[in-house]
């Protein structure tokens, strides 16, 4: 992809009715999902920015979250554009959206990530008209204006927009009481380069960190709608590491060390910042795990409130890690400590695994069980290794597979998410040792051991104090895992409905946990004078 923008691509789009005027019609935004809980976790972002960067003479745009509830394609009229946000997990479910939503006579467009890696397959089965890759900040306003005066092409390039383009999101189109946590986004890109995942291809490894004014600004307004909990919905929040300081001092770069001096200092500006906002604003994040290693680091995150961090640790063991290209993780017993470490500075590890990886074997389960147990994690995730596209593990695994991939019905399973969600297979790779099943119930095994009662109550006396709080947690882990888990792993529809059932009656409690009292005349804390915090003399590991 490149960066800046350059939408103009392949063809005018003939199929568009010609319209020179705006009546009275809408620009929609649909997230979809197959599944509903009539209250949201986390705001999917993309629908706010876009609707941020909706042009105002098109009139606000209607927002329809799907994991809230269905989309009412009532609602839908000709000449109204519908814009469809997918990832290859709930693609399927968009391309009914699109194709329901062109019948009514809508101009439909998609974007998102699988859009930006398949954008063929969305005219193809989704009825786009047309289709953005990469990121919408830029090129959506000019969409629109194409697509109301027919003149709309087949598709655009978003391509990486700079940081200071990247649009700040309309949280005043936040339907009130639904959402448990707001998201903010302080940085796109990674610089690692995971064999299973598909950032640093799409976002780029080169981290665009946004200023911090426009984030900060954001997160007020969320906290003064009453939103306590703020997710940083970032690639990777730590994108310098000492290592990567150290590196570039080695090698007498002195450009690339200013770089990342600047962006470490940004970081720790940003963190400053955040601690000014009331005490009861909390955030979480994702992060790589050499974030331990980096005590000046996990201090400014206990500050700024970041009580929770995401860390990908994947798999307990060297080999493990060998498979997924993630060999600056640690194993073993020292893997136990560094997951400690943040938990010591205050930020409490939500540790996610693979299950799965051609090294697993029978052992490897009850292994990531006992680490996950001893590590402290307050959360945890066993995912069984999926070949997302745009990754490593997806080429090869495609490659491996030829020209006669096995199929699902007529669905190759090179194209999985195609597959109507009750059929689709839940492991596609073939393990040495293992079967299918074998992986999927041992995967559902740990998920029962960890998220048992037992397991969670004594787990929340690390975790918080208070009673209230306790019960919280408990509440919270049952949430996730019906949520996360059961609906993604199970292979029986009835238990799916059932957890899905669950979540929707815990979820009403659940975001009066996390709702806080709204602080409409809350202030946009000024930045203090700094010393140049966390910016160690020296950059070695051992010099932390
Ligand atoms: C924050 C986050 C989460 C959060 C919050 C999700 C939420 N409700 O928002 C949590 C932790 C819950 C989460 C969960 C999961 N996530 Co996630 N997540 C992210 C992350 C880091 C940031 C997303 C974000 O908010 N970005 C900020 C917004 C503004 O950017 P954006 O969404 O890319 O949108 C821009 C463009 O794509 C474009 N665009 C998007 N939609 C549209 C629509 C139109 C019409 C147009 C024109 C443009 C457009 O314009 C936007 C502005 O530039 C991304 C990484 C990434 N780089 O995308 C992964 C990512 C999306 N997640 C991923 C995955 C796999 C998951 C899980 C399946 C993980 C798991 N195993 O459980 C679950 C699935 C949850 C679900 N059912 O949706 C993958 C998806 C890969 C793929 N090919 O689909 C990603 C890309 C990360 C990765 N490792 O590869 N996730
Ligand atoms: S898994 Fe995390 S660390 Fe690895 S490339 Fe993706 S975002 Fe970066």
């Amino acid at each position: 992809m490149s960066s800046p923008v350059s939408f103009v691509t392949s063809r005018p789009n003939s199929d568009v009715p010609r319209r020179r005027v705006w009546d009275s019609n809408t620009v929609h935004l649909v997230n979809p999902s197959h599944l509903s809980f009539g209250v949201g976790v986390i705001t999917p972002r993309w629908l706010f920015v876009l609707a941020a960067a909706t042009p105002a003479i098109y009139g606000p745009p209607r927002i329809a979250d799907e994991t809230i509830e269905a989309f009412d394609l009532d609602t839908v009229r000709a000449g109204d554009v519908v814009g469809i946000g997918i990832h290859t997990g709930n693609a399927l479910r968009g391309y009914e959206v699109g194709t329901a939503a062109r019948a009514r006579g809508a101009t439909v467009v998609f974007g998102g990530i699988h859009a930006t890696l398949y954008p063929d397959e969305a005219h193809a089965l989704g009825g786009a008209h047309a289709v953005v890759r990469g990121d919408g900040d830029v090129v959506w306003p000019i969409v629109i204006d194409h697509a109301v005066h027919g003149t709309l092409q087949h598709r655009y390039e978003g391509g990486r927009v700079d940081a200071d383009q990247f649009v700040p999101a309309r949280w005043d189109l936040l339907p009130p009481g639904q959402y448990m946590w707001g998201s903010v986004q302080t940085v796109r890109g990674c610089p690692k380069h995971c064999s299973f995942c598909s950032v640093w291809r799409t976002d780029g490894q080169k981290p665009r960190q946004r200023g911090v004014d426009s984030v900060v600004a954001e997160i007020v307004e969320l906290r003064r709608q009453g939103f306590r909990f703020v997710a940083l919905a970032d690639d990777n929040f730590y994108p310098v590491t000492l290592t990567d300081l150290a590196m570039a001092e080695r090698q007498g770069n002195k450009a690339r060390l200013e770089q990342l001096r600047a962006l470490r200092a940004e970081r720790f500006e940003l963190m400053a910042r955040l601690a000014e906002l009331p005490r009861d604003t909390v955030f979480f994040t994702q992060i790589t795990m050499e974030a331990a290693e980096d005590a000046a680091f996990l201090d400014a995150m206990r500050k700024a409130n970041i009580k929770g961090a995401l860390v990908g640790v994947e798999a307990v063991t060297p080999e493990g890690l060998k498979d997924v290209y993630k060999s600056f993780n640690d194993a073993g017993e020292a893997l136990v400590q560094r997951l400690r470490t943040f938990r010591d500075h205050g930020v409490h590890v939500l540790g996610s695994f693979i299950f799965g990886l051609p090294s697993d074997r029978p052992a490897t389960f009850e292994a990531t069980a006992d680490v996950a147990e001893r590590a402290g994690l307050a959360f945890a995730q066993f995912v069984m290794l999926t070949p997302f596209p745009g990754t490593l593990d997806f080429a090869a695994w495609e490659k491996s597979l030829g020209a006669e991939p096995p199929r699902v019905g007529d669905i190759p399973v090179t194209r999985h998410w195609l597959i109507p969600q009750e059929r689709r297979p839940k492991i596609y790779m073939e393990h040495p040792v293992m079967s299918a099943d074998q992986i999927r119930s041992r995967t559902q095994a740990v998920w029962d051991h960890f998220y048992s009662f037992r397991s969670i109550w004594n787990r929340s006396r690390g975790s918080v104090t208070s009673l209230k709080a306790r019960l919280a947690f408990v509440l919270i882990s049952k949430i996730y895992r019906q949520m996360y888990a059961n609906t993604g792993i199970a292979t029986d529809s009835a238990r799916v409905n059932r957890s899905a059932q669950w979540a929707r009656w815990m979820a009403i409690p659940c975001r009066r946990l996390f709702a806080g009292r709204p602080m409409p005349d809350l202030e946009i804390p000024l930045p203090k004078p700094q010393m140049p915090a966390g910016i160690p003399v020296v950059f070695h590991r051992e010099s932390v």
